[in-house]
């Protein structure tokens, strides 16, 4: 079972992301990536499930035409874990330059 984050240390990881926010009501961060047009969202999100594939590890996410909302969290440990981190930063460096 993967350990939830919790105290300083989930507090660390956080603040060492750029621009994902906490979710109200659970425990997970989004962050929303609005590109120039669907073939470069559709693109990202290809580059996104490579890396979930490799880690085991899935976002949730919300695709409408250029923009791509999601949503990490870790279901086996029902909170946020070192896999969500992971994966914001994978996500963050899959963007480029898409804010
Ligand atoms: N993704 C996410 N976000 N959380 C999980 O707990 C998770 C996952 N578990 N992808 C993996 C798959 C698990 O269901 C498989 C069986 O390893």
């Amino acid at each position: 079972m993967i350990a939830k984050l919790a105290g300083e240390e989930r507090a660390d990881a956080l603040s060492a992301l750029e621009g994902w926010t906490e979710v109200g009501g659970r425990d997970a961060i989004t962050k929303s990536f609005t590109f120039k047009n669907f073939n470069e969202a559709f693109g990202f999100m290809t580059r996104i499930a490579l890396h979930a594939e490799r880690l085991d590890h899935h976002p949730e996410w919300f695709n409408v035409y250029k923009r791509v909302d999601i949503t990490l969290t870790t279901h086996d440990c029902d909170g946020l874990s070192e896999r969500d981190i992971r994966l914001a930063r994978l996500i963050d460096a899959a963007a480029g330059d898409a804010r």
